[in-house]
């Protein structure tokens, strides 16, 4: 029997692509191998073609392969934003080798503790993070080689793309020579990426080749789709190495979209960037809408290329989102919500349906429900709950933690997103809170549970509990509460440092340190989170971006 109050993805327009990831990007690259425009980076305004993926991401797929991995082995990727950042991706999906990507910016203590989650026996990595990656590599030695994505030369003895692949392959090398492995696409990990979850530290997110799949199907559907049209130029600012970045990314090739590329928000270059390019459609997160309500930059660009504007990742102020359909002269925003759990978005704003402040309606091949904790029922229109997600786009659970798993996917395999919200009479949700204790800086995930273990480390602290204060840039700035060791003293800006100097920026103590007496628990020890909240919501607000 049909349960009530579930809510159902609309037909998809498309059927899931019966293969693998890999086998429906390598027939989308050869079908789009005529179109000159890949990626293009617009700091250097460098260009990669569809022929030449195609043929580097098979050329790599082969050398991977005589190199000696299999499914068995991870293959690393650590690269800022960069038009050669797919090939390794590509060439993985192809083989049904499980990629995990990490994020540039890490310390080498984050580094380290990520690569160990999924142990990654190759390592590509930009120019830029190669220090990064050479130093860790030292105390990790699961990595047995690292090779450069961006460099036409090899570095201090590390093998450029070029190299790798010559040992393997020659130049009379036929991209159509190789065909993608066949497997079974809901079994197969396509990915690993990280995310904390709703609770403690960072974890593995395996997701199967179904669940890029699906995405794609999303990704071509004339509703629900950022572009359909093959050679629109679309602006990618979201990092690649997470999911929103990743996923939306990849799916632009399976349109034959021309990506539009930057490293970094710089407002400028933005601004710059939609107007030589002539974007129609930019995809954002939510601190650049604040940007484009805000700035007076914006009015010294011609912007009128923009048809489409759309955000996700964080909450978007809907006076914000009015500001920036006015300035631009859109019927409205589209905003798309996921959890890097559901891959991407399992909601997006229907094209045709604009509601102002909603973020979207379910997905085809999407199933969605608000949940009464207390009761362990699906409510109806208008009533605050969790929402939960059911589909073979969500997470298969985390790497080599079923633990974890069991505490975000039901056993009837619902995915608990950690949000509370609700939809109205037309099936439009709204998140209204996050029950989850994750924070969110700039669409950035910060998980207190780290920077709590980090803090506990100082000899002069003797407990610590950390949260995210609202900013109207940032959407949350992570603050802590810290108790001093008696007799101990510290300054604010000391414990700030100490953080700082151990985390990405993106993690930094923005929000501030209150010293309290102790720090707000139950009766089973656990932290009480929105106490935690009401300590900094009494201080004057304080926004250090
Ligand atoms: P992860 N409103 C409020 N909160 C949101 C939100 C939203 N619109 N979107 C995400 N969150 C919060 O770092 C929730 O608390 C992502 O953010 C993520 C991953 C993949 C795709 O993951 C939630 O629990 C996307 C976001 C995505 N967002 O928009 C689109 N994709 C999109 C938009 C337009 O784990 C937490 O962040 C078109 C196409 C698109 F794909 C999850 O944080």
């Amino acid at each position: 029997m049909e349960e009530e109050n579930i809510r159902h993805g609309e037909r998809p327009r498309d059927i899931v692509h019966p293969g693998s990831a890999g086998q429906q990007l390598y027939q989308s690259l050869y079908k789009f191998a005529s179109f000159p425009e890949a990626i293009i980076d617009a700091h250097t305004n460098e260009v990669i073609s569809y022929a030449q993926i195609f043929e580097t991401s098979c050329r790599l797929a082969v050398s991977i392969e005589q190199y000696g991995l299999n499914e068995n082995n991870v293959v690393g990727v650590c690269s800022e934003n960069n038009i050669n950042f797919f090939n390794p991706v590509l060439a993985a999906l192809y083989l049904g080798i499980p990629v995990a990507t990490s994020n540039d910016m890490y310390t080498d203590g984050e580094l380290t503790g990520h690569l160990n989650i999924s142990k990654p026996t190759i390592m590509f990595s930009s120019k830029k993070a190669l220090p990064l990656i050479l130093r860790v590599q030292q105390n990790l030695s699961f990595i047995k080689k690292v090779v450069v994505i961006d460099s036409m030369y090899d570095i201090n003895g590390v093998e450029c793309v070029s190299t790798f692949v010559a040992r393997y392959t020659d130049h009379t090398f036929d991209p159509l020579s190789f065909t993608p492995k066949d497997f079974d696409p809901l079994e197969k990990i396509a990915l690993i990426m990280s995310s904390s979850g709703t609770t403690g530290l960072p974890k593995g997110v395996v997701l199967s080749h179904r669940s890029l799949t699906i995405r794609f199907v999303h990704s071509r559907d004339p509703i629900y789709g950022t572009r359909t049209v093959p050679q629109t130029s679309i602006l990618s600012l979201v990092p690649f190495h997470h999911a929103f970045g990743m996923f939306t990314t990849l799916s632009y090739f399976v349109v034959g979209l021309k990506v539009v590329m930057l490293k970094k928000f710089e407002g400028a270059l933005f601004l710059k960037t939609i107007q030589n390019y002539k974007i129609p459609t930019i995809v954002v997160a939510p601190p650049v809408m604040v940007f484009l309500a805000k700035s007076p930059l914006v009015d010294q660009y011609d912007l009128s290329s923009l048809t489409e504007v759309a955000t996700g990742g964080a909450p978007l102020g809907k006076d914000v989102a009015e500001a920036v359909a006015k300035r631009l002269k859109l019927p409205g925003i589209i905003q798309g919500y996921g959890l890097t759990e559901t891959c991407c978005a399992v909601m997006i704003t229907p094209h045709n349906a604009v509601k102002t402040g909603s973020t979207g309606r379910p997905l085809p091949y999407i199933k969605a429900k608000v949940l009464d904790n207390a009761t362990g029922k699906a409510l109806g229109p208008g009533e605050r709950g969790e929402i939960c997600f059911q589909s073979e786009m969500i997470m298969k659970g985390y790497y080599n933690n079923p633990e974890a798993t069991i505490d975000t996917i039901d056993k009837d395999g619902w995915l608990h997103s950690g949000d509370i919200g609700y939809y109205d009479e037309d099936g439009n949700f709204f998140i209204v809170d996050r029950l989850k204790e994750l924070i969110k800086y700039k669409g950035y995930q910060v998980a207190p549970a780290e920077l709590e273990n980090l803090l506990l480390q100082h000899p002069s602290i003797a407990d610590a509990g950390v949260t995210g204060v609202p900013d109207e840039f940032g959407g949350q700035l992570p603050a802590a509460c810290v108790v001093l060791e008696s007799g101990k003293t510290l300054t604010e800006k000391e414990v700030q440092d100490f953080i700082a100097a151990q985390v990405t920026p993106t993690k930094h103590l923005r929000g501030g340190v209150v010293f309290v007496d102790s720090i707000p628990k139950g009766p089973t020890g656990k932290l009480i989170r929105k106490e935690l909240r009401e300590i900094f919501a009494q201080r004057a607000p304080k926004s250090k971006l």
